[in-house]
């Protein structure tokens, strides 16, 4: 007995020794992204600084997806901050729609060259389904129907081509796990030869468009932050 009880002391004080020392890491959910958006507080967060016109509120409180704010459009066009030219993009974005099925093709998010001048689009159709845009070269109208005020996640990969093989990308979910995702549009013949510099957002003055977490990197990446 009295030969184990100091040891049993000095393993509860290592163990205590150990947790004083512990400090919890603070991960920020935007480090090492080319882009990251949530819209939180007033404008913008993550000290970036994006342009647009009427139609834009980054405050917007009514339907949030995610945290306390969210990105509503009702027309215009909403720019991120130009990153460096790149051939290859990887992206990601919170959306919900009043009328997933629009009384036009609405066009949604765009990527464009340095002139600039449209890389790719991505678009939601009349039937209520995506459509991605290569260039000239339009992919199938996807086989997931959008429901009206309904929040997914997409997600998406571009690549420029040397001329009839650029690649773009979509994949639909509802859950911050692209593995759980569909992959609905699979472009492989684009014909976009340019690195994106720019990358737009839409709205509409017909449908309400609403947007989070706007995620852009260079190398592929398969979660975001719930
Ligand atoms: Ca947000
Ligand atoms: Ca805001």
């Amino acid at each position: 007995m009295n030969f184990i009880l100091p040891f049993l002391l000095l393993i509860q004080f290592s163990s205590y020794s150990k947790y004083q020392n512990y400090k919890p890491s603070v991960v920020d959910p935007c480090a090492g992204y080319m882009i990251c958006q949530n819209f939180e507080g007033t404008g913008y967060d993550n000290a970036e600084t994006w342009t647009g016109g009427t139609g834009v509120n980054a405050d917007y409180t009514t339907t949030v997806l995610r945290g306390s704010q969210s990105l509503q459009m009702s027309a215009g066009a909403l720019i991120a901050p130009t990153i460096v030219a790149s051939g290859t993009v990887y992206g990601h974005f919170m959306f919900r729609c009043s009328d997933a099925t629009p009384a036009g093709t609405r066009t949604i998010v765009r990527l464009e060259n340095s002139v600039p001048a449209e890389l790719a689009e991505i678009h939601i159709r009349t039937t209520g389904y995506i459509r991605g845009e290569h260039g000239s070269v339009y992919g199938t109208d996807a086989a997931n129907q959008l429901a009206d005020n309904t929040t997914y996640h997409f997600w998406f990969h571009y690549s420029k081509g040397t001329g009839l093989n650029g690649v773009l990308e979509i994949w639909q979910g509802t859950t911050a796990d692209r593995a759980s995702a569909t992959k609905i549009v699979n472009v492989t013949t684009g014909t976009s030869t340019g690195d994106v510099v720019y990358l737009y957002m839409y709205g509409n003055t017909t449908e309400s468009m609403v947007f989070d977490q706007i995620i852009l990197d260079e190398t592929a990446f398969l979660t975001v932050p719930q």
